[in-house]
């Protein structure tokens, strides 16, 4: 009897914990294409055909290595639809004497796997996912006890465990963190090289049109698909970053240009977040970039941090706080999504063009997502279990594990301030500074209030005035308030009336756009 490996979407990894050490004439390495996970939310048809193709690519190659896999097609006429049912199906073709399987990313398919020991008559074995630097234990420890769990702290620990960027036990160039060095704004004109794009061959073209026929409803284009999907193409991706794009990454970090989707960014995350791409094996490339002059200290260490410090660390915090961490909305913002957030309709250029790359690529980097699309629903008071199931839904490389600490601790202060220590809550002074959308923009970014203003003006104070029972004693945003008392009543009742009646004219999303009614 064999062992049955199931290995999951996010799990396309050649050094799985579960297959290491393996002999392929005694394992059959399971792949399910299954509706309940492409339709958990209505994923972009990007994200689906991605996933769908990295798999079968994934199932191609390790049939070409040897190994026995068993692959289920969404299509495949038995197909039941879920993990569990497709597991229960293998066990019956294959009748192994034990599972082995990776620990889901996500608590929700955890739970479903924690149900396979009682199910099924073999035995069953959960392994710890250590393609993640920072066990669970581990973040434990450290999280224990603590009031906020700064980032920045349990990066410093990061660093010194896996010894990236440190010289005789301190870190490289005297600080820990260049961020300040990170926040140039995009004057002049910004030329980035442009990312290999990955033109879909045989396979992905199937998934592509299978996702065409089997999920039309699901928001985003396909058209502009380019995305790595095996590990090769996945290196080549990482090849053309350190190559050409590491030097700016840094300082144009937190740039926004209209219309130019990618600037600076690696864009790696799709390949990360899938397996396909070892996070620790990047890390030192980064660092050996700057051992060897070819990128700034800023730079590297910039990257550094997104994944050995944010990543790891939103990935601990969700574990951490699951399953609680769904449900927090320590601010009580009860608005329903604007249909924009759909459609890209909206006269904010900014907002829209957000959207649009979102739409068109199913990405948009981080500062998009945090500043513009993210302090919009933090300032109009949206709820954060709809803003939840959009970031989840429209980003190619979203799982719960990185989305669900992003949206309630980063972009909502949700959970009451434990993972930021402030709102990361913005007017439009801040979106002009770092971006050109406002220039061309029907609102204008100097007006305050009235018609025309930029909506961002009013519904920052809006926000800041109606919060100010949780926000007044915080130490970084506590002395606002002295500006928003200096203004007088009746500049103050222009901002709150202008913020309501932009409100007030906001439409709701349609339903059906996130999740199956
Ligand atoms: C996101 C996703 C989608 C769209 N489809 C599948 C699938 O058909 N089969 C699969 O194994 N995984 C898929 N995934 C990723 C899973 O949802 C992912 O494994 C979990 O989110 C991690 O717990």
């Amino acid at each position: 009897k064999p062992i049955l490996v199931p290995i999951l979407g996010d799990q396309l990894t050649r050094t799985l914990a579960s297959l290491r050490g393996r002999a392929k004439d005694d394992t059959v390495i399971l792949l399910m294409e299954v509706w309940d996970e492409a339709t958990y939310v209505k994923h972009h048809k990007q994200k689906i055909a991605l996933i769908f193709s990295a798999m079968r690519h994934f199932a191609a190659e390790l049939a070409a290595a040897g190994w026995n896999v068993d692959y289920v097609r969404l299509t495949d006429a038995d197909n039941s639809g879920s993990f569990t049912g497709e597991v229960a199906r293998a066990v019956e073709r294959h009748d192994p004497r034990a599972i082995h399987v990776v620990g889901a990313g996500e608590w929700r398919v955890l739970q479903a796997l924690e149900e396979w020991p009682d199910k099924f008559a073999c035995d069953v074995e959960i392994f710890p996912d250590d393609r993640f630097l920072c066990s669970h234990d581990e973040f434990r420890d450290w999280a224990d006890g603590r009031d906020h769990l700064t980032m920045e702290y349990f990066y410093r620990e990061m660093r010194k465990k896996t010894g990236l960027l440190m010289d005789d036990g301190k870190p490289t160039g005297g600080e820990w963190n260049y961020d300040k060095r990170n926040r140039e704004s995009p004057d002049g004109d910004l030329a980035p090289p442009p990312r290999p794009l990955f033109e879909p061959d045989e396979i992905t073209r199937d998934c592509i049109k299978l996702v065409e026929e089997k999920f039309p409803d699901h928001f985003g284009s396909l058209e502009k698909f380019a995305w790595p999907v095996t590990r090769a193409e996945a290196e080549q991706a990482a090849d053309a970053f350190f190559a050409e794009r590491i030097e700016q990454f840094g300082p144009y970090q937190d740039a926004m240009v209209h219309g130019q989707d990618d600037l600076y960014h690696s864009m790696l995350s799709t390949s990360i977040n899938l397996g396909l791409l070892d996070p620790l094996e990047l890390c030192q490339r980064a660092e050996q970039a700057y051992r060897d002059s070819k990128a700034p200290l800023n730079s590297v260490e910039g990257f550094i941090r997104q994944i050995i410090g944010w990543r790891e660390y939103v990935r601990g915090f969700y574990w951490y706080f699951m399953p609680d961490l769904e449900r927090r909305n320590a601010l009580n913002a009860q608005r329903s999504l604007p249909e924009f957030y759909w459609t890209g309709e909206t006269d904010m250029r900014c907002m829209a063009d957000c959207v649009r790359s979102t739409r068109d690529n199913a990405h948009a980097h981080h500062i998009q997502r945090l500043m513009v699309l993210g302090n919009f629903a933090l300032l109009a008071g949206i709820d954060p279990r709809q803003v939840q199931d959009w970031y989840l839904a429209v980003y190619a490389d979203a799982y719960e594990w990185v989305e669900m600490p992003n949206v309630v601790g980063m972009i909502l202060y949700a959970d009451g301030g434990i993972l930021a220590t402030k709102p990361y809550a913005a007017s439009g002074n801040y979106i002009n500074k770092m971006s050109d959308y406002c220039k061309g923009c029907r609102y204008s970014v100097s007006k305050k209030t009235g018609d025309g203003a930029c909506p961002f003006n009013p519904l920052y104070w809006h926000f800041i005035h109606r919060h100010r029972d949780k926000l007044e004693s915080n130490h970084r945003i506590g002395r606002i308030y002295a500006n928003w008392d200096r203004m007088g009543e009746a500049k103050q009742r222009e901002y709150l009336a202008s913020a309501e009646k932009f409100l007030d004219s906001l439409t709701p999303a349609s339903k059906g756009w996130a999740r199956y009614s």
